[in-house]
């Protein structure tokens, strides 16, 4: 039976702005306070799923969240009718108004944790939903992801959902982003290597200046509730003087694609007994380990956080060569650019460049893989998947003309506190549900 991996994009939603509310995240920090414009993020990130539904990759998407999100206001205290809420927030503390507002369900790489039916035990496919612990505006994205993903892999022959870990600090967990999946072909069972920044229970090297999201307790707990086996995973810690120097999520730092690990070489702590270990796990399963070393000398990593160069997408192409899908940003940065022209021209398995437009995204942190959550599935599952969310022209022609009728094309943190936003929200948020078939999955729905 064929696999594929299928990239599920996060469509960003209405009140996507600058908060600045990402510690950790220097996109973030550095853009508070910038005027955004919801529709062209909105517009970009569809026109890369069309671009890589059209070049063949099987390509899904997954709904914004209501925001500002008023089940929280309400649990916060907030009384009377819905614009009662946001008038009384935004005045008592509009840093906390803005966090309740933030678009932020749109890095879906950030949502769960997927393992396929080829790793797991049960040979479903597991999805351990991300608690996001680390920041407030994150941690509210829980209860709607797992809505929206028990309303698009529906069919329990096929598919677990796990919701997410106890919302403490212990069990922080930033789902995909701190994930790859290392395997000789997608079908095939692989080696599934989770990253995280910090040992709950150790006194082991942490960062100093800002926070480690992933710990090592979620990471084996997600494991554990995916039916993963000591053979099937390698937990491994992020180097912590890179998380200090802005990589928040290890996506911003490595990427993986079959058998093929590209990664910064100051990505990890203790790399070389690691890479053995995935080395030899991964031979058991008649694998052979391609890592891809990308040298301090070649890419700095303040390099790599400026221009997400790893934040990019590894597609595998119908021959078998693969992809790499990267941000406008790397073209920028000369040293970038002249390393994945070198890259291309070698003798690796990668030997084509994709460059998207991701400006509005990308100012908050978010590249193109944070943009997407990968889920590989066989052709049964694929077929169990809810259609109307996989992307095609139909599809693509519906989800530009919905922004087009509903997003605004300028937003400030200051927008936020204007009670027609909440409507608009709504309206449009109502009509995706139908769009995309998805039943009700918005609180304001229930
Ligand atoms: O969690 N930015 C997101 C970016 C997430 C990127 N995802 C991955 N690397 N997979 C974050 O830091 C900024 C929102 C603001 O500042 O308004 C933000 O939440």
């Amino acid at each position: 039976m064929s696999a594929y991996e299928v990239n599920f994009d996060g469509l960003v939603g209405l009140t996507h702005n600058y908060a600045g509310l990402s510690f950790g995240n220097v996109a973030s920090t550095s853009h508070k306070n910038a005027v955004a414009n919801p529709r062209l993020a909105a517009l970009q990130g569809l026109s890369k799923m069309k671009a890589l539904a059209d070049m063949g990759f099987k390509q899904g998407v997954l709904p914004p969240q209501e925001r500002p999100c008023i089940q929280t206001l309400r649990q916060l205290g907030f009384q009377g009718s819905d614009y009662d809420v946001i008038y009384h927030a935004s005045q008592t503390n509009p840093a906390l108004f803005s966090a309740i507002s933030s678009a932020s369900s749109m890095w879906v790489a950030n949502s769960a944790t997927v393992s396929p039916s080829a790793d797991t035990k049960d040979g479903k496919v597991h999805f351990t939903v991300a608690n996001l612990n680390n920041k407030i505006h994150r941690a509210i994205e829980e209860d709607t992801t797992t809505n929206a993903l028990k309303a698009i892999f529906s069919d329990s022959d096929f598919f677990s959902h796990h919701r997410a870990l106890p919302q403490q600090a212990v069990f922080g967990d930033e789902g995909a982003a701190n994930h790859n999946r290392l395997c000789r072909d997608y079908g095939y069972e692989g080696v599934e290597i989770f990253v995280y920044g910090r040992r709950a229970y150790s006194n082991d090297a942490e960062p100093v200046k800002y926070p480690a999201r992933q710990t090592y307790e979620a990471s084996e707990s997600v494991a554990r509730l995916n039916q993963l086996s000591e053979h099937n995973t390698v937990f491994v810690q992020q180097n912590p003087s890179v998380i200090d120097q802005g990589v928040f999520h290890n996506d911003v730092i490595a990427v993986s694609n079959g058998p093929v690990f590209l990664h910064h070489e100051e990505a990890f702590l203790n790399t070389s007994a690691k890479f053995d270990e995935i080395r030899s796990k991964l031979a058991k399963i008649n694998c052979d380990f391609t890592p891809i070393a990308v040298k301090s000398g070649q890419v700095s990593v303040q390099d790599a956080v400026n221009t997400y160069l790893f934040n990019s997408q590894l597609l595998t192409k119908k021959d078998g060569s693969m992809l790499i899908v990267v941000p406008e940003e790397c073209r920028r940065s000369q040293r970038v650019w002249d390393y994945l022209q070198e890259l291309i021209a070698g003798p690796g398995p990668i030997n084509d460049l994709k460059v998207f437009d991701l400006r509005e995204s990308m100012r908050n942190g978010g590249g193109p893989a944070c943009l997407r959550l990968r889920v590989v599935l066989n052709d049964q599952e694929l077929c169990a998947v809810n259609q109307n969310a996989i992307m095609n022209d139909e599809l693509y022609e519906k989800l530009t003309r919905w922004v087009k009728t509903h997003y605004r094309d300028r937003l400030s943190e200051a927008d936020l506190r204007d009670p027609e936003l909440l409507l608009e929200n709504r309206t449009a948020l109502d009509e995706l549900t139908r769009l995309l078939n998805l039943g009700s999955i918005y609180p304001f729905q229930r």
